[in-house]
């Protein structure tokens, strides 16, 4: 064995990091899965690293739609790989749809029969408890999201109905990209990951009024509901988190 080797593994024992490793099911093997989708409107290229480290490189042909990406893949400490070449003439519906749809298809196949996860995100930093509770906070905006990888997909948007297309003037209607994600792309892109990764994603905005914040608190809610739904309880290691037996 060369010896800078040796000397790690000596300081990670020393650290009692190398026993723990060996030791946790959920340090196997990472979870990862690649998806690619084409269709006449989009052509998908993504892959996901659910024990990632937030690294992302995301081209999705909308600028504002790729900053929610990357910040999503952050805050939910995934790794997550995304090019979409997508009908963006016409408008940012397919490809913001088909990207929710490939994401929810990843997060599928990389949690697999889904043994000793926690199943349920709250949004809640386990490693800070008294400062995290279930809400994201962005300026001032509150958002807060809850997530189950149940296998029974259900949307819940609440919220937003005073910034719908309705309730809006001409002029904020047409202000930026953010508006119009928070005005109807935002929803269609959870309601097409809830579609395919089969899972019960309750989103809320509780107050706020500046359209980027409203829909970045709304995904960095996601990212941490999602971080913590994912992650492993070693206490539950092995074991399906359901009493059905299967999720
Ligand atoms: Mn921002």
């Amino acid at each position: 064995m060369p010896s800078g080797i040796l000397h790690r593994l000596t300081s990670e024992a020393a650290l009692g990091q190398a026993h723990q490793l060996a030791h946790t099911p959920g340090a196997m093997q990472p979870r990862k899965a690649q998806i690619k989708r084409d269709t006449g409107e989009t052509k998908i290229r993504l892959s996901l690293n659910i024990d990632g480290k937030g690294k992302s490189k995301i081209a999705t042909g909308i600028p504002f739609f790729d900053h929610m990406l990357t910040l999503f893949a952050k805050h939910a400490t995934v790794d997550l790989n995304l090019r979409c070449n997508g009908d963006i003439e016409v408008d940012h519906h397919h490809t913001v749809e088909d990207c929710g749809i490939a994401l929810g298809q990843a997060f599928v196949e990389a949690l697999g029969d889904k043994k000793g996860v926690r199943r349920y995100g709250t949004g809640f930093d386990p490693r800070n408890p008294f400062t995290g509770e279930a809400y994201v906070p962005m300026d001032e905006c509150l958002t807060r999201c809850v997530i189950d990888f149940s296998n029974r997909p259900h949307l819940a948007w609440r919220g937003l109905a005073r910034h719908h297309q309705k309730g809006i003037t001409e002029a904020d209607k047409s202000q930026d990209m953010s508006s119009v994600f928070r005005f109807g792309l935002a929803k269609e892109f959870f309601q097409a990951f809830t579609n395919d990764a089969r899972c019960n994603l309750h989103l809320e905005l509780l107050y706020g009024d500046e359209p980027h914040h409203i829909v970045e608190g709304l995904f960095k809610a996601f990212a941490r509901a999602t971080d913590f739904a994912c992650q492993h309880d070693p206490r539950i290691a092995g074991q399906i988190p359901s009493t059905k037996g299967k999720l």
